[in-house]
């Protein structure tokens, strides 16, 4: 047992008994959406996970805890503090434990920390990725080093045309993570269904992508699995508007010298603004529609 995991009983004992169970993100609560939409999404989320049978595990670090399995307060609290809740990337999260401090866990440090609860499956909206020039920037997410590395299946809607999603595909190729489309062969672009770029595999039911996984860790494969799932078609943006705040919200962020992990929620804040209310509206329901996805997958990996 890890001393310095706390797993939530529920969670623990649905792990103890080959039940399904579900990882969620914390950034996507601070930084990702504004309080209070961010609580209330991140509580409907686990009500959907328990909905299509798995129990839901949020992940965050409190008071230098890593908790997988948070408490509606501990949610809230997370969601009401926002950005001044510290960013946890793989490089925080021995300084955050040491100080005893908190942090809400990106995609990296959430599976880190659901791979050591023994979770194999995690549920987000979008992950970080190779970033728009990062030829001369060489910013590039954690996230992706995380999925060559850890072995736990992330779902999620594909990744934001705030990156370059063409080296972000290029990138998990060359360290090994496979790219599954969910009932689609073409990789999601978050707000919209559709980035003209294609995915390794389409996969169309939850029991074949867990076939997959379960296949690779029987091989002693390293490294986890990217399930893209496409928004569904009534909340998906138009292109034209969304990539119209995507392309002002980088030259904003170059105008005003933003760089290293501040870009990911600049970005996201930004688009948000430029597109009023409807960019977030997408988000939730995208973020639904991976829970759905997600706990479906949990299920097939124990039967
Ligand atoms: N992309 C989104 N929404 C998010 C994030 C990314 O569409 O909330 C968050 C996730 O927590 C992801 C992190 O792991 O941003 C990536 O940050 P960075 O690019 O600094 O690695
Ligand atoms: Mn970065």
């Amino acid at each position: 047992m890890n001393k310095y995991l706390d797993i939530n009983p529920e969670v623990q004992s649905a792990l103890d008994n080959g039940k399904p169970v579900v990882a969620l993100e914390s950034t996507i609560i601070s930084h990702g959406m504004p309080y209070p939409q961010n609580v209330e999404t991140a509580l409907a989320v686990e009500k959907i996970i328990r909905e299509n049978g798995a129990v839901p595990a949020t992940i965050a670090i409190i008071g230098g805890r890593l908790k997988a399995g948070l408490t509606a307060e501990e949610i809230d609290y997370l969601g009401k503090t926002g950005p001044a809740v510290a960013k946890a990337s793989r490089r925080d999260i021995a300084v955050l434990v040491s100080k005893g401090m908190d942090g809400a866990t990106t995609v990296t440090t959430t599976m880190m920390i659901a791979a050591m609860a023994g979770i194999k499956v995690f549920a987000t909206g979008g992950i970080g990725g190779v970033h728009r020039g990062a030829e001369k920037t060489m910013d590039i997410s954690a996230d992706l080093e995380e999925l060559a590395n850890t072995p736990v299946v992330v779902v999620c809607a594909g990744a934001k045309a705030i990156l370059d999603l063409k080296l972000t595909l290029e990138y998990l190729e060359t360290h090994g993570v496979p790219v599954i489309g969910y009932g689609t062969k073409e990789l999601p672009a978050f707000y919209s269904r559709h980035s003209g770029l294609e995915v390794d595999y389409r996969m169309d039911t939850p029991e074949e992508i867990a076939e997959a996984f379960m296949t690779q860790q029987a091989m002693g494969l390293k490294g986890g699995m990217l399930v893209t799932n496409p928004i569904p078609e009534e909340y998906s943006m138009d292109e034209k508007v969304i990539n119209k705040a995507i392309d002002d919200a980088l030259k904003e962020m170059d105008e005003k010298g933003i760089h290293g992990k501040e870009c990911t929620p600049f970005l996201l804040a930004k688009v948000k603004e430029l597109t009023g209310g409807d960019s977030l509206d997408s988000n939730i329901q995208l973020v639904f529609n991976n829970a759905r996805l997600a706990a479906k997958v949990a299920s097939s990996c124990c039967k």
